[in-house]
């Protein structure tokens, strides 16, 4: 039993000190941290039923992350999404997740990458500042605010 809790142990140790680790700072899993920067809303005059929500977001930590979901207070449904240019048409298509290299970041911004944001459960005015969070596919869970502005 006791070798059991040490092999698990040691399994838990490798995932969060990667190859690289020794050469600086070692960033253990619990300080590694995702920063989610300039995160904003455009509010769409006439009460449009969703918004879009555009952040930068920041992985700090030696390894990939996943954002795999996101929720608010504020929408019913929160989905991750993805316009695409095909043919000179602009579409948009929900993705499953949104993957951040190790030190990389991900842009959320016009005409690519963003939040849709469904449903707003009450009218936004332009300078509040409205709860979004994110999950990420090892568990974390990381509290961002975002800005309502108009476009
Ligand atoms: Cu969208």
């Amino acid at each position: 039993m006791k070798n059991i809790a040490i092999a698990a142990l040691s399994v838990v140790l490798a995932a969060s000190f990667p190859a690289s680790a020794g050469q600086r700072t070692q960033t253990v899993e619990a300080d590694c941290q995702i920063v989610i920067a300039d995160g904003w809303i455009r509010l769409l005059p006439g009460g449009m039923p969703m918004h879009a929500g555009f952040a930068r977001i920041e992985n700090h930590c030696s390894k990939a992350v996943e954002i795999v979901a996101a929720t608010s207070p504020v929408y019913a449904e929160v989905e991750l999404h993805e316009t695409t240019r095909v043919q000179g048409v602009s579409r948009m298509r929900q993705i499953p997740a949104l993957p951040i290299a190790a030190r990389g970041q991900a842009r959320l911004q016009p005409g690519g990458l963003h939040l849709m944001l469904m449903r707003p459960q009450r009218p936004l005015q332009a300078g509040e500042q409205v709860d979004i969070h994110f999950r990420l596919a090892d568990g974390r869970q990381i509290a961002a605010k975002f800005e309502a502005r108009e476009p």
